[in-house]
């Protein structure tokens, strides 16, 4: 409806932006990255969150505008903040990974930012993942170049485990309904935990999402657990503040 002819022209507006949200390396006791967040200022609507307008974008190649933009906005940005440490990470749609379009746009991202590739890591949801041969063929040359895949909402899913080892991914993004009621329930902290076992089994980095309380954190440093994102640790940040936040936590 209307949403959708305004999100046609939002790009071209500058009505988007993306905030940053840190991943704490609780081993270096600093953010080893940021995962980057599309935001959208309406002019009479406000803000829009992309939890509603992705799937709209989705509907059309718009979604490639949208993860084109995306890409070419976070490494330029994360780039110019002038810290080789700090790696980013990039929400991509599925329309965009079928699209065949997705490599040739991080190349061009890459390549007019100036970042490198090991400090790009691209979330994919697992049902993207799973889709079919071409897929993993582009990942794996993804990979070629020296950027990491991540499956973000880990766990949310109805998949076999079985593709976590048939595939060429990096990170696990467990998602945050692995801390619902974690301090309460000694079958939830079993689960969590074995789903870190999981991971680290396997040889890829594990971020936990949603970390909201003092006590999560500590009952994921008891585990022995090394990376997490939450409010707890940081709120998505405005481009200009980040470099402060980033200073600040954990
Ligand atoms: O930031 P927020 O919680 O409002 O995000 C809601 C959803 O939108 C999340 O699933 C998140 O992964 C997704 N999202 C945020 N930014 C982007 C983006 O740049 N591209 C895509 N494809 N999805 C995004
Ligand atoms: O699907 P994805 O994991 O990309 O979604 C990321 C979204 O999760 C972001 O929009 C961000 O605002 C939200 N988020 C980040 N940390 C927390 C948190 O601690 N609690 C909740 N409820 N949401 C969070
Ligand atoms: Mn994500
Ligand atoms: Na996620």
């Amino acid at each position: 409806e209307a949403l959708r002819a305004d999100l046609a022209v939002a790009l071209g507006r500058g009505e988007l932006r993306m905030v940053y949200q840190p991943v704490v390396d609780l081993v270096l006791q600093r953010p080893g990255s940021a995962e980057a967040l599309m935001r959208w200022q309406h002019p009479t609507w406000g803000a829009v969150s992309p939890g509603e307008f992705v799937p709209l974008a989705e509907e059309s190649t718009m979604v490639v505008e949208l993860g084109r933009w995306a890409l070419r906005t976070a490494t330029a940005q994360v780039a110019g903040l002038g810290r080789p440490d700090l790696a980013v990470a990039v929400n991509v749609a599925a329309r965009h990974v079928r699209s065949g379009q997705l490599l040739t746009d991080v190349q061009d991202a890459l390549q007019a930012s100036g970042l490198p590739a090991g400090r790009l890591t691209l979330e994919l949801t697992e049902s993207v993942l799973l889709d079919d041969a071409h897929v993993t063929d582009e990942l794996e040359a993804l990979r070629r170049l020296g950027v990491r895949i991540a499956v973000d909402d880990f766990g949310t899913g109805w998949s076999s485990l079985a593709y976590l080892v048939g595939l060429p991914i990096d990170v696990l993004k467990m998602d945050r309904q692995f801390l619902a009621s974690l301090e309460s329930d000694p079958r939830h902290q079993a689960l969590c935990r074995s789903v870190l076992h999981l991971g680290s089994s396997l040889g890829l980095d594990v971020v936990v999402e949603g970390v909201e309380t003092p006590r999560e954190l500590q009952l994921l440093r008891d585990m022995g657990h090394r990376f997490v994102q939450g409010f707890l640790l940081a709120r998505p940040t405005e481009l200009p503040a980040l470099a402060g936040v980033l200073d600040d936590v954990p």
